[in-house]
């Protein structure tokens, strides 16, 4: 009975780690404009964020329409997190653009934003306490400096879209095995006592 709960609690603890680790979105197409999203939940910064969407041939997620931002909220947003979009105005303060250049028309801030947080916030968030509305953040401020990001792709994706695990995440994956072994070794060694 004994051995039951520690295999059953061992499992148990291996989905949940892994799960957390790699719980990004799926990739979904928004029918209007045919692009598609995923959101990705290694947290990295703005603009490691931003270099790592154009790596895979999309850009961090540029919301220029309130069709747009719901869909994306509702099917790859995720309630009470933080996630960057793509959009900034670290070339001049207080001018927003897309980092795609397109124009900068629709806007759906939270409440009291963009407030621009002393000594400055010029990033583009999905607001954890305001579902589907933004707020600026990022650098030079930091409250969140690394975060869970939305890229978009413009035509369907050639690259598979599962993440590649970072160094953290590679340790991880180490400990989950090692721990596996362990408790096989350490269950044969009951069986045989
Ligand atoms: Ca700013
Ligand atoms: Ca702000």
């Amino acid at each position: 009975m004994n051995r039951c709960l520690s295999i059953l609690l061992i499992l148990l603890f291996v989905t949940c780690t892994w799960q957390t680790a790699f719980a990004d979105s799926a990739l979904v197409q928004y029918s209007v404009n045919g692009h598609y999203y995923q959101r990705f939940d290694t947290s990295r910064t703005w603009s490691n964020a931003r270099t790592y969407c154009e790596g895979r041939g999309a850009h961090l997620a540029t919301l220029t329409s309130q069709g747009e931002n719901d869909f994306v909220y509702q099917n790859v947003g995720q309630q009470g997190w933080n996630i960057w979009l793509g959009g900034t105005d670290e070339n001049s303060e207080g001018n927003w653009e897309w980092i795609t250049g397109e124009t900068w028309s629709y806007t759906n801030w939270g409440s009291g934003q963009p407030d621009n947080q002393s000594p400055g916030q010029d990033s583009l968030i999905f607001w954890g306490v305001a579902p589907g509305q933004w707020d600026d953040n990022g650098l030079p401020r930091g409250d969140f400096p690394e975060t869970p990001f939305i890229c978009e792709w413009e035509q369907q994706p050639l690259k598979p879209t599962t993440a590649v695990p970072t160094m953290g995440e590679w340790g991880m994956i180490i400990f989950m095995i090692l721990a596996g072994l362990g408790s096989v070794y350490y269950l044969r060694r009951q069986r045989r006592a």
